[in-house]
């Protein structure tokens, strides 16, 4: 039965995904599951934060992506650790995945490991990898309704970064609706107001994550 079938998946991902946290906790390394539609800023995103805070903390990124290293090539040019993961076509990364890719990572010389998701608004919250934290990138030119149609994501995430609101005056998205629609799903999510191309808002995200990565690497 098919509904038998997923739930088997998922039960056989959540353990491998409890062993990865395991290593993680034991290395004292801090993942980050960054989600998002494709093309919302999630590399953006992480260009701008690798080249701030790779001087304070040691980073490394696993990219998934579906066939190309074209992410992981513009992730490499910061000077930090990229593995590229190709899913051949699959919507989102599982733990298995993550697993393998750590095994050959030096997580003794690391403090935060992001890992970019494939481009995707579903998939990617069902299948945790191991994470400490996920956060979503929402792009406003998706559209304000996006919290509500696609509501996993939001919940599960710590962070929700509303990006490219450097285009809001082109675009018919309102801003405090999308707010109020994402704290209603997550009461605690903290929600950034973001531009990657414009320098707007990345502070509070980069102070953000270098508080969360120092509380694990410094327990
Ligand atoms: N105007 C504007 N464009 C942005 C901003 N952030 C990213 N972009 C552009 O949006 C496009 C997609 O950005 P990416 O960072 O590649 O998006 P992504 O989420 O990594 O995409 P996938 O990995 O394919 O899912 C690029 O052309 C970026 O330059 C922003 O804040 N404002
Ligand atoms: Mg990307």
């Amino acid at each position: 039965m098919e509904i038998q079938v997923m739930k088997n998946i998922l039960g056989e991902n959540d353990k491998i995904a409890d062993e990865n946290i395991k290593l993680f906790a034991e290395k004292k390394v801090f993942v980050l599951n960054l989600m998002g539609s494709p093309g919302a800023g999630k590399t953006s995103l992480l260009e701008k934060t690798i080249a701030k805070l790779k001087d304070k903390i040691k980073i490394a990124v696993i990219e998934g992506d579906l066939f190309t290293d074209k992410d992981a090539a513009r992730v490499e040019k910061y000077g930090v650790e990229v593995v590229q993961i190709n899913t051949v076509g699959g919507c989102h990364l599982d733990a298995a995945m993550v697993a393998k890719v750590a095994a050959k990572l030096d997580l003794d010389a690391l403090d935060l490991l992001i890992v970019e998701n494939v481009g995707n608004l579903v998939c990617p919250a069902e299948f945790r990898v191991g994470e400490d934290e996920r956060a979503v990138v929402l792009s406003i030119t998706e559209g304000d309704d996006k919290p509500l149609k696609y509501p996993l994501i939001f919940k599960e995430s710590a962070v929700a970064l509303l990006n490219k609101i450097d285009l809001l005056k082109f675009c018919n998205f309102d801003l405090e609706s999308a707010k109020s629609d994402i704290t209603a799903l997550n009461p605690t999510v903290k929600i950034i107001e973001c531009s990657c191309t414009q320098e707007k808002g990345l502070d509070e995200w980069r102070d953000y994550l270098y508080k969360v990565v120092k509380e694990k690497t410094e327990a």
